[in-house]
C-alpha cells in the first residue's frame, strides 16, 4: 500500500476532480486532452464522478503538467487526495 519510498518506475496514479465538466461530451475532451501528454499511461475519465484517473511517468511529467492540460482545455483541475476511498 504505503509506496513513498519506491525505486521501481512503476507509473504514478493520481484521482483529478474536473468540476467544471457539465455534459457527456467533456469525459471525451478531456480524456483527449490528457491522452496527448507525454509520459501518459492512464486516462479514465467519469462523468457521472466528474473525475478523472490518471497514470502517468512521474519521470516524464507530473501532476501539475496534468492540470496544465485539463485547465488549457477548459477543465481547470485540481488533485484529489488519495489517501482512501
Ligand atoms: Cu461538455
Amino acid at each position: 500500500m504505503a509506496s513513498s519510498i519506491c525505486v521501481w518506475a512503476e507509473p504514478e496514479i493520481v484521482t483529478l476532480d474536473l468540476p467544471t465538466m457539465n455534459c457527456a461530451i467533456c469525459p471525451i475532451t478531456a480524456k483527449k486532452t490528457l491522452t496527448k501528454v507525454k509520459g501518459l499511461t492512464r486516462a479514465d475519465v467519469s462523468y457521472e464522478d466528474k473525475q478523472a484517473i490518471v497514470g502517468f511517468d512521474d519521470d516524464q511529467i507530473n501532476p501539475e503538467t496534468l492540470i496544465n492540460a485539463t485547465t488549457e482545455a477548459g477543465y481547470p483541475s485540481t488533485v484529489k487526495q488519495a489517501d482512501n476511498q
